[in-house]
């Protein structure tokens, strides 16, 4: 068992600045916390970005910018969500990958969101997966439910490996309307993964109080963890989430607690097949 790949997802598109003052939305603010959180043993940064008003936006200018100042600020993997917000058109989304991104999220399913419907149709899934070969832009399969993943074995074996040829899926659980966060789904998931391309890996994250479960479960099961304001704003009961960073570092104890330290940013694109800077 190797060591530990530690994602960071620090804003999301669902949460607002007013009810969570600590959101990075601006770019500022976001290399800040990128910096930050590298230097405690985050390797990866889920990226979305805001507008002036700090509404979630996929501006081609801004992510563009986006992308130059975290890989100028930091060693991090930059990968840019193409999930955006679920009112996002199919275009805007497919656009994310024209600001060049080291990689890019890619959910495999449609899934109730809440309320809402985040909507990931099989075509628009074989889309974005295919453009991502052609620019060798390495993807993170985002799984919301457990039928993903065989949805991900039908895409594989249809249109081939992704660039850089490894294969890895991240779980996102406890979102109302997707799988729930327990150890029980992470064994279930982690079960089906085995009958994906060898070597494939995988990261989880439990949405609201299912983190800790969730980063527990993974550690054992031989999996990694993502971690981050977008999934997770009460640190412990009553207690709001005060920075990006106490999130990371509580995973970095998990890990070393695991016997599983934190890659840094150099393994994990060794590992990912993401190419070194
Ligand atoms: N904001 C959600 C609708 C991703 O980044 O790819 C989708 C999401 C997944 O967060
Ligand atoms: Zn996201």
């Amino acid at each position: 068992m190797t060591g530990t790949l530690i994602t960071v997802a620090p804003t999301g598109a669902e949460s607002s600045k007013a009810d969570a003052p600590a959101l990075p939305v601006t770019l500022d603010e976001l290399v800040t916390t990128a910096k930050e959180c590298e230097a405690l043993g985050a390797s990866i940064i889920h990226v979305h970005i805001r507008d002036d008003a700090a509404r979630p936006t996929l501006d081609q200018g801004r992510l563009r910018a986006t992308v130059a100042a975290l890989r100028e600020g930091t060693g991090l993997i930059v990968q840019l969500s193409s999930g955006g917000s679920v009112h996002d058109p199919e275009a805007d989304r497919l656009a994310v990958l024209d600001a060049a991104p080291e990689m890019a999220s890619c959910t495999m399913g449609t899934v109730n969101f809440g309320d809402d419907v985040f909507m990931n149709r099989w075509e628009f899934i074989v889309d974005l997966h295919t453009r991502m070969q052609e620019r060798g832009i390495v993807p993170e399969y985002e799984i919301f439910d457990l039928g993903q993943l065989t949805t991900l074995q039908r895409l594989l074996s249809r249109y081939g490996l992704p660039a850089g040829g490894h294969v890895h899926v991240d779980l996102v659980m406890g979102v109302p309307g997707g799988m729930p966060g327990t150890a029980a789904a992470v064994v279930a998931c982690e079960q089906a993964i085995r009958d994906l391309p060898e070597g494939t890996t995988f990261s989880a994250t439990g949405i609201g109080r299912s983190t800790i479960p969730v980063m527990l479960a993974s550690l054992s099961a031989g999996g990694h963890l993502r971690v981050g304001m977008e999934d997770t704003l009460t640190y412990a009961k009553g207690r709001p989430v005060e920075s990006n960073m106490q999130l990371v570092a509580r995973a970095v104890g998990f890990a070393q607690l695991a016997q599983r330290p934190p890659l840094t940013a150099a393994q994990a694109r060794e590992l990912l097949g993401v190419p070194a800077r």
